[in-house]
């Protein structure tokens, strides 16, 4: 390629986007990355490890760290997802904090700000769901949270509908170091199909079961065999903690389990 970025002009940086759970952090990295790397629902708690979604922007290759919600922690699972989220904070280059323009500064993000001014690594504010919050508002949000914690610069953003997402990736392309590259140019995720089909396969179930599958339930890929006609053949596991809950996720004859694996592919 005769237009590629001389070795020399590269960069590479790590970028962790944190903030409370359901602040769209998810929803983002796929913005970001322009592929879905990360599953979403409307549920909290949705994301449980750090998830790498890859993007270039000219010279920049920038490698997105989507992170679990962090939020007061009571149970065990809770606190290890809460630490795995910081350990992401922490290992980056920049950090970005999402806040949910239209939860604005609520317990969450209070107790968020108070533990970022540990995080020593340069940040960046972001709000996001500025589409559901008037401008005046949001003016106020940003002055409020800016005399909270000390970022480089403030973006208003709507992860969903896409607006300011290009910003927020110009910035970063020029922000993050001098290096380069740590994975080849059309990589998206670092993650093996075998895991994203499983993580695509509990987005299924929470979209479909709502509030009755407890979010313990996982799913794994048992097997993943490609076939001649270019298909694939994908065999998972449901883990649920009760028999109650296996009763929920098969449905009815079986009915809901049906379901997931025709939408998968989306
Ligand atoms: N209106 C609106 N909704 C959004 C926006 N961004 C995300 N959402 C919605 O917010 C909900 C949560 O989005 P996620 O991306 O899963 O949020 P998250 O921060 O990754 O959540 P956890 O993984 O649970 O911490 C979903 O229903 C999204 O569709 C936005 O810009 N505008
Ligand atoms: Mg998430």
């Amino acid at each position: 390629m005769s237009d590629a970025p001389a070795e020399a002009d590269r960069r590479c940086g790590f970028v962790a986007l944190i903030g409370a759970p359901n602040a769209g952090k998810s929803t983002l990295i796929n913005a970001l990355v322009g592929s879905k790397v990360a599953i979403v629902t409307p549920k909290v708690q949705t994301t449980r490890t750090l998830v790498r979604g890859i993007a270039m922007e000219g010279p920049a290759q920038l490698v997105f760290i989507d992170t679990p919600g962090i939020f007061a922690p009571r149970r065990r699972l809770d606190r290890a997802m809460v630490t795995t989220a910081w350990t992401g904070a922490h290992d980056a280059d920049v950090v970005a904090v999402l806040i949910d323009a239209k939860s604005g500064l609520d317990e969450d993000a209070e107790a968020l700000l108070k533990k970022l001014e540990e995080v020593r690594q340069p940040k960046v504010l972001i709000l996001n769901k500025v589409d559901l919050v008037d401008k005046v508002k949001l003016l106020g949000l940003a002055q409020a949270i800016n005399t909270r914690g000390k970022f480089e610069t403030t973006f208003m953003i709507s992860a969903l509908g896409g607006d300011g997402v290009a910003d927020v990736r110009k910035w970063l392309a020029e922000r993050v170091p001098l290096g380069p590259w740590h994975y080849p140019e059309d990589e998206v995720s670092d993650a093996p199909l075998r895991q994203l089909a499983a993580e695509i396969t509990r987005e299924k179930l929470y979209l479909k079961l709502h509030q009755e599958l407890p979010y313990q339930s996982t799913v794994e890929t048992e097997t993943w065999t490609e076939r001649k006609d270019g298909s694939v053949r994908v065999e998972q596991i449901i883990y649920v903690e009760r028999e109650s809950q296996r009763k929920i996720v098969l449905g009815k004859s079986g009915q809901s389990i049906k379901a997931p694996p025709s939408r998968a592919a989306t």
